[in-house]
């Protein structure tokens, strides 16, 4: 894994055009586990057959950090050879039995990938190369074999013993061990290979399917942590009666099991009948979790339970294909929190959220050094390619492959999806072809060739659009010019097609109804226009008047959207638009507009960077009497740093983070007396219950007491401050807690000191919680350069380790990825930190490196002083003789773009 750049070349990378498929299949796996954290035995018997549709070759065996003892071909000796990690094998039958008996250190692995020990207990995590640090095996995700997994283990130290599928026998050994073995009814491909085993304890539900068959469903976890499991075994039934009736996709298994540890090296992992959790999304309880972790919760375990069917039973050909169950999968659980929410509105907060994720996350990597499409065309690292673009742009694509040909369409799609490739290993192109098979009258079909440029086509396209009134011929006509910007390795783009929906508001703020000139019926409301050329017209008739038009409601397609709409035309779609999502947006656009003139602009001192018709507005939208308090604080909240940077040439981050902070205290202090009566209207939430209601509802009294106390801060008063600190210390539930908490550290209150005290001393024992708090103060607005030596004091914290991942996380992450305000020191110190950092964490965990070494991807946008600074800092860790090729993939693509 340690690349050696003296010995060795540059890392060779992996191309999607070399894709062969693999010369031996592995039809099935019997797997004898000895757990033993110091050396693990793994006795590894293959059943094996050549692919008679490949030249013969000789077998390569992918390994990494094993030690072999035993080769065994049809139970005798063979001869074979390494080279590199693999173990090559000449000369073998058509059909063999192939034994591979290995042991490997589950103690010393740091990586947390293959198999690791946390907190006493065994775990597994093998997507997408990790299975290969177990045992030799074809580790792609062509080769589907069946499994049988026996596990022996010392009794008392690891009394449950799970892996994938049904337990088929247990029993006691000799010298108080025991065993168990497993048998999965289904093929899989070896990254959903796990087991697990260790002192835990379960929840347990049965639950009937439609066609009457029971399941028994398990969520295992350390003893303390049983009563914080109520939400995620629910969140699960629910995910499996929805997956049963949006799709028609029913539980497959008798059992299906959710295990958490507190050492992951992400979310969770979707392991046939195994899922391996990040305790983050697993616990819950009022005192203890936030309503944003409880929404995480139900969105994460009812990601992976969806990867049961996309991801699972139809699979990827091979890592390229990686968005083929990622994207679908996110757009599943995307569509899966919508469709739990009461009403529109709730449904509208959560698609607002998702393409907030989507523009301040995605946007930046499409414009930056790690650009690359949805399906890429060559990696180093593939762990470097589970990224918002593979997620969540390439949830995106799957929306608008269901815009294209309508919620129902896109249900026969998946239904014939499901017809032709249950338990094969597929491409993206099989996906969409399947989708437009369902239907063959849709756009998507008639264009598909040309859509599937949103898999092969990196970077963000720009759609301008010009309107024009001509009042004589009653008519509006929209000039629609797409264009998508060069990014690495790709110059000239071709046209996408963009499905845009739009609505046109009449001077009273309604929908006209929508005629085009196509002599075509009048459409009432939302029409769904499809770009495919660089250029486009449509016409409206019978239009009176000039109206505003409201494009790409719902943000149907992930563009960035130019048109120069006037303030006037803003305000009149924040107040009137049908389309919520627009409605926020024109919030959003008018702000932007606020902050890139403030930035670019010389302001006189004091002057105020918001004009009094928006914050006229913002008043409008807090007193409203029937908008929803989430919606309310959605509009509410600025663009943040990073999107307001990604908006400029030349990014000085000290200056967008000044002009950002003045905005927020503007509105404080102007909406002083609307923020205090938001705040006492909203307060009370009754019995804690994490819907989006009420959730909502805490959301915008927490917003508003940070805003309270900012503008106490402004102007001196203790009131507020002493409120919020009596809030924070009589909250019944940890998202009132910490709001109270978090307003008093964001507003540079004197009292954020002693609740943060408290706040540790609360919650010592509670380790997502204590994550909360190193990261709330990693995060908090630098004032004079005071956060910087807070997070190195925080390094040395007794409660901090930096081989956890969630701390590591917690801490610098924080500071590096979500604080650009204290990050970018004009003396570069924060750079400094942040090369020493990952160098020290890529020698631990690469992936978790090279996660944090995505942080300078946008150097290159940087002003003078910050940029050579970066580049500098970048520059060091790429010059370091080892390296991980996953650290070293991201700071090469840095520096060379
Ligand atoms: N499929 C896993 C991610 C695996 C990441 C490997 N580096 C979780 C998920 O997307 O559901
Ligand atoms: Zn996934």
């Amino acid at each position: 894994m340690l690349l050696s750049r003296d010995a060795q070349a540059q890392p060779v990378a992996i191309r999607r055009e070399d894709y062969r498929p693999p010369a031996y299949w592995i039809d099935t796996v019997d797997l004898t586990f000895d757990l033993d954290p110091a050396k693990t035995r793994v006795l590894n018997r293959m059943q094996m057959r050549r692919n008679p549709d490949v030249p013969a070759e000789p077998l390569r065996l992918d390994g990494d950090e094993l030690n072999l003892a035993r080769v065994l071909v049809d139970g005798q000796g063979a001869s074979f050879r390494m080279e590199g990690d693999q173990l090559v094998l000449d000369g073998l039958p058509d059909s063999f039995e192939l034994e591979v008996f290995t042991t490997c250190c589950p103690a010393k692995n740091t990586q947390l990938m293959g198999l690791f020990v946390s907190q006493d207990t065994f775990f597994t995590q093998c997507e997408a190369e990790g299975f290969r640090r177990i045992t030799y095996f074809l580790d792609r995700p062509d080769v589907m074999a069946s499994y049988t997994v026996t596990l022996r283990a010392e009794k008392a130290a690891y009394p449950v013993l799970l892996s994938n599928g049904n337990l088929v026998e247990h029993g006691d050994l000799p010298e108080g061990r025991h065993f168990a073995r497993w048998a999965d009814p289904f093929r899989k491909p070896s990254y959903l290979f796990a087991l697990v085993a260790g002192k835990l304890v379960a929840r347990e539900q049965r639950v009937k399917a439609r066609n009457g068959k029971e399941h028994l469903l398990q969520v295992y976890v350390r003893a303390g942590d049983l009563d914080k499991t109520e939400h995620a075994m629910n969140s699960l039934v629910h995910s499996i009666v929805w997956d049963e009736s949006r799709f028609g996709l029913a539980l497959d298994l008798d059992r299906f099991m959710i295990v958490a540890t507190s050492d992951f090296n992400m979310g969770a992992m979707e392991n046939k009948g195994l899922n391996i959790f990040n305790t983050k999304y697993v616990l819950a309880s009022q005192a203890t979790a936030t309503d944003a972790d409880y929404a995480n919760i139900e969105s994460v375990v009812g990601h992976e339970y969806f990867h049961n069917w996309t991801g699972d039973r139809v699979t990827c050909r091979d890592w390229f294909q990686l968005s083929l169950k990622e994207g679908l999968t996110v757009f599943r659980d995307q569509e899966f929190s919508m469709d739990l929410c009461a009403d529109a509105s709730a449904r509208a907060v959560k698609r607002i959220e998702d393409v907030r994720v989507l523009r301040t996350a995605q946007f930046p990597e499409d414009a930056g050094p790690m650009a690359h499409p949805v399906r890429p065309d060559s990696y180093i690292e593939i762990s470097n390619f589970y990224t918002v673009t593979i997620y969540e742009k390439g949830a995106e694509v799957v929306r608008m492959m269901q815009t294209l040909v309508g919620r129902d369409g896109f249900a026969r799609g998946m239904t014939l999806y499901f017809q032709r490739h249950d338990g094969q290993a597929v491409t993206c192109d099989d996906f969409a072809q399947a989708i437009a098979d369902a239907n063959p009258d849709s756009a998507l079909a008639r264009h598909l060739p040309q859509f599937k440029r949103w898999y092969s086509q990196s970077g963000t396209p720009r759609v301008a659009v010009r309107g024009q009134h001509d009042a004589a011929a009653r008519t509006y006509t929209l000039d629609f010019t797409q264009s998508c910007p060069p990014t690495p390795g790709q110059g000239d783009k071709q046209p996408f097609v963009i499905p845009v929906n739009l609505g046109l508001l009449g001077p009273d703020g309604q929908d006209l109804p929508l005629q085009l000139d196509d002599g075509g019926p009048a459409v009432a409301g939302t029409r769904t226009l499809v770009l495919t050329e660089a250029a486009q017209r449509f016409t409206f008739t019978g239009i009176d008047a000039e109206p505003v038009p409201s494009i790409l409601r719902g943000f149907s397609a992930p563009v960035v959207l130019d048109f120069d709409y006037g303030d006037a035309q803003l305000l009149a779609l924040l107040a009137h638009d049908s389309d919520p999502f627009n409605r926020w947006e024109a919030g959003q656009r008018l702000a932007l507009r606020a902050a890139l003139a403030a930035i670019e602009g010389v302001p006189a001192p004091g002057t105020p960077v918001l004009g009094e018709a928006f914050v006229e507005a913002m008043r409008q939208v807090l007193r409203h009497p029937t908008l929803d308090a989430a919606f309310k604080e959605l509009v509410l909240t600025l663009p943040s740093e990073t999107y307001i940077a990604e908006q400029l040439a030349v990014v000085d981050p000290q200056r967008v983070h000044v002009v950002r902070e003045a905005m927020r205290t503007q509105l404080a202090t102007a909406l002083a007396s609307d923020w205090a009566w938001a705040y006492e209207e909203h307060k009370d939430t009754g019995a804690y219950r994490p819907d989006p209601a009420s959730a909502g509802r805490r959301a915008l009294a927490g917003m508003a007491l940070t805003h309270l106390c900012i503008a106490a801060r402004a102007s001196g008063d203790t009131v507020w401050p002493g409120k919020t600190l009596q809030r924070f210390k009589d909250a019944g539930n940890m998202t009132d807690r910490f709001n109270a908490l978090s307003a008093l550290v964001v507003s540079g209150h004197a009292l954020a000191q002693q609740a943060l005290v408290r706040f540790h001393a609360m919650f010592r024992d509670e380790a997502l919680v204590i994550d909360k708090w190193f990261a709330l103060q990693a995060g908090a607005p630098d004032r004079g350069g005071d956060v910087l030596p807070l997070v190195k004091q925080l390094m040395k914290h007794p409660d901090f380790s930096i081989r956890n991942p969630n701390r590591a996380r917690s801490v610098i992450f924080s500071y590096c990825s979500a604080n650009p305000g204290a990050f970018h020191r004009p003396d570069a110190a924060g750079y400094v930190w942040w090369s020493e950092r990952v160098i020290e964490l890529d020698a631990i965990n690469p992936q978790v490196a090279a996660r944090l070494a995505r942080a300078m991807d946008r150097w290159s946008k940087l002003a003078e002083p910050y940029r050579s600074a970066a580049r500098e800092a970048i520059a060091r860790v790429a010059a370091r003789p080892e390296l991980s090729k996953d650290t070293l993939e991201v700071v090469t693509r840095a520096l060379s773009n």
